[in-house]
């Protein structure tokens, strides 16, 4: 059996810690005393430095090692971050597969996961609006399997040729390469017009599950149709579904926005501190299954990949979790070299005729080695963790050493003889005799025509909530395109996906709401059919839970700390993170003469803002209240409030912290607050939770608040844009 942690010690190889011990040496091992200055020729009695030596091997190989530090970004999806973890399967799938890392219960499958987004480069923001990257690596006893997903089930061209083109389209503009990281552009939203197929694709990018709150929050999708081989030699057509614990959680688009400017590395730092934190993000993994009998049954081909396989019709069976645990210790050599490819699958997974997935199979294993040179499998991330034994020689940074006198197949001592063929042994790849007869022609089937339905189906099942958040998308992104012939086919596409969303958009940003003349699509319906799985409302965790979420204590001199440390423990309990927000970062006092009610907060008001947190309490404590309303951060605290509130965050106070909800929240009708008389009792409405004193009932209702994510009550009845954020 293989522990999670051979990947680990394989890596501890390579490792080597910084120490104080260990003294300074050049790469090619010798000491040199100095690190600092270049070897010179200096007139002293002058007091004048004069030219520096070329001869200085150390100052040398310093600058020519710095000039050499960058490796190309990956031509999409530079932006990224990694972890690793352990894969488990739970009921086997034996029946469908021999691959056993899908149907060994015992096993314990070391992986690594690289999020991303797609447009930006290496150093954008993670908030933007983009589609995720969800590539998984598994370091199986049978080799590595790359699953190279997204958190978005389709993608937005069927055949692998178009890719250059969408990507050109989605990337900076090519005369001013402008803009960075997004698809609020002339160029992207031409392409989606002139390819209908981008339809369905472009309504799940527009949707909220292109900002996710966490990269620990989203589902991921192997979009590809893939194949599953049994030990009979059966085949089985599958998409692979890997599904939060969590739940599927956003963020708002102001929100997001926001954080691109003031906090670009949020979604890597929240992975980073929840692992660090001992809260690992775990998910369900699954597969929707299609037996060969069925292939043809669906009025859509089961090989386009912009085209998901409705849960209702094909639902999803889960076997297996996987969790990461483990952070980088270095992010050039374990997230930026980690290097993924389709065509890496093992005994008992195989490829379908999916067009994109063909054509991805051969873009992969090339930019590899454009990025990293031809022995990128050799780096210790990609690395397998089983034997790897063939008469592949040299190239490039060749690190393996191979002993025997030959190096060619067959030869005369028999030496790695291929396996036998077998469809029962799980150590065998054996390609699965699929028939294949046609005419040789640049073309697809009929189904593949059809772009409309699916962008209904899954705009039909969205909640009203997230079709407004979809709608606001839309207009945004629409109102950056100054050119009008691009807005206007764009809402004449809408149109034949829904008239009161293409209404709703084009009053906002011109157009007319009349369907596209495209005759693609354009008189298909699907008469208002939804389907489960597409809303990610249908992704609530099962137990939802404050662990990993981020709480504000807002906090002045005088402060009461038994409301702060009641919410500090609970947190602490179920693994929430308390994050005191000072007027200063310097020793605050507690209300009261006792020393350790002193406390240093983690950040002031302005170092730290409310879009990075997931909710705020305001503790009581006279003092403290007034301090908060200073004129010198009364502005701030107001803003931190009404922000929160206008990003649907849970809001708590106790005591004289009421006050301050009171006068933030001034003027919006309908919230309850509690009063702080003696008596008062606890008020809990759209998510603002009250109480005149800090009390067990008081943690439960705040903290309930918090893990239901968001409070989309004030968005529905029209409260959260009701003060200025
Ligand atoms: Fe791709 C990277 C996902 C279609 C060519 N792709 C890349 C990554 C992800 C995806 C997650 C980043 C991997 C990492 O973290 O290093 N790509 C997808 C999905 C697709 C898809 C879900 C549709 C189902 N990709 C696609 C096509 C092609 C490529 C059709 C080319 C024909 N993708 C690449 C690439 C990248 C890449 C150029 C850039 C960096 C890399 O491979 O390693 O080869």
């Amino acid at each position: 059996m293989t522990s999670a942690n051979a990947k680990f010690d394989d890596m501890a190889k390579n490792t080597h810690e910084i120490s104080e011990s260990a003294k300074l040496t050049s790469d090619y091992g010798v000491h040199f005393p100095d690190n600092d200055n270049w070897l010179r020729v200096v007139d002293n009695e002058n007091g004048r430095a004069g030219p520096s030596l070329l001869e200085d091997p150390y100052a040398r190989e310093k600058i020519h090692r710095f000039d050499h530090e960058r490796i190309p970004e990956r031509v999409v999806h530079a932006r990224g971050t990694g972890a690793f973890g352990t894969f488990r399967v739970t009921d086997s799938l034996s029946d469908l597969t021999k691959a056993a890392v899908l149907t060994d219960t015992s096993r314990e499958t070391p992986i690594f996961v690289r999020f991303s987004t797609v447009l930006g480069s290496r150093g954008s923001a993670d908030t933007v609006r983009d589609v995720r990257g969800f590539a998984i690596k598994f370091y199986t006893e049978e080799g590595i399997w790359d699953l190279v997903g997204n958190n978005i089930p389709v993608f937005f061209i069927q055949d692998a040729l178009k890719f250059p083109d969408v990507i050109h389209a989605g990337k900076p503009e090519p005369h001013n390469e402008v803009p960075q990281a997004q698809s609020a552009h002339n160029n992207f939203w031409d392409f989606m017009f002139m390819h209908p197929e981008a339809t369905h694709m472009f309504m799940w990018a527009m949707s909220d599950r292109a900002i996710p709150r966490s990269y620990r929050m989203m589902q991921g999708f192997g979009v590809n149709t893939f194949t599953l081989i049994n030990a009979k030699g059966e085949r089985v057509f599958v998409k692979f579904h890997s599904t939060p614990v969590l739940g599927v959680h956003s963020l708002v688009w102001d929100e997001a926005l926001k954080l691109a400017g003031q906090d670009p590395d949020f979604h890597r730092k929240d992975l980073m501190e929840a692992i660090e934190n001992g809260v690992f993000p775990k998910w369900k993994f699954g597969v929707q299954v299609v037996s060969e009998a069925d292939e043809h049954s669906f009025d859509f081909d089961i090989l386009d990949a912009t085209k998901v396989w409705p849960e209702d019709l094909v639902p999803v069976r889960y076997f297996a979790e996987f969790e990461l645990n483990r952070n980088v210790d270095e992010f050039f050599t374990q997230t930026e070299q980690a290097a993924f490819c389709t065509s890496h699958v093992v005994p008992g997974i195989g490829f379908s005729d999916d067009p994109l997935l063909q054509g991805r199979n051969f873009s992969y294993f090339d930019t590899q080695i454009s990025r990293l040179g031809i022995n990128w499998e050799e780096l210790p991330v990609n690395r397998p963790v089983c034997p790897v034994m063939n008469f592949n020689r040299d190239g490039a940074l060749r690190h393996k050493i191979t002993k025997g006198n030959v190096n060619y197949w067959p030869n005369r001592h028999n030496a790695h003889p291929p396996a036998k063929a077998s469809t029962a042994d799980a150590q065998v790849y054996n390609d699965y005799p699929a028939k294949a007869a046609g005419i040789k022609a640049r073309t697809l089937t009929p189904k593949f025509r059809e772009h409309v339905r699916q962008a209904q189906l899954f705009y039909n099942s969205l909640s009203a909530v997230e079709q407004t958040h979809l709608q606001n998308a839309l207009a945004f992104e629409l109102d950056h395109c100054d050119d009008s012939v691009v807005y206007e086919r764009i809402v004449t596409r809408l149109a034949q996906i829904d008239s009161g969303l293409a209404q709703t958009v084009a009053e906002m940003v011109g157009g007319e709401a009349k369907e596209a003349a495209d005759g693609e699509g354009s008189v298909s319906t699907n008469q208002g059919r939804k389907a489960p799985g597409l809303s990610q409302f249908d992704f609530l965790p099962e137990k939802p839970t404050v662990a990993g979420r981020r709480v504000a204590i807002i906090i002045g001199d005088g402060f009461d700390p038994s409301a702060v440390d009641l919410i500090k423990s609970s947190l602490a309990a179920e693994g929430g993170i308390p994050l005191l927000i000072g007027t200063k970062r310097s020793p605050i006092k507690g209300s009261g003469t006792m020393r350790s009610s002193t406390v240093t907060p983690d950040h002031h008001l302005e170092g730290l803002r409310s879009t990075m947190v997931d909710a705020v309490f305001v503790p009581g404590g006279k003092a403290s209240i007034e301090a908060l309303i200073q004129p010198k951060v009364k502005g701030r605290v107001l803003h931190w409030l009404r922000e929160a509130f206008g990003h649907l965050k849970a809001i708590g106070a106790t005591g004289e912290g009421i006050a301050l909800i009171e006068e933030a929240l001034h003027g919006v009708p309908s919230i309850q607050l509690s009063t702080v008389e003696e008596g008062g009792e606890l008020a809990q409405s759209y998510g603002v939770v009250t109480a005149p004193s800090p009390s067990k009932e008081f943690v439960t209702t705040f903290f309930e608040s918090i893990a239901q994510h968001k409070n989309f009550d004030r968005e529905t009845d029209g409260l959260s844009t009701m003060v200025a954020y």
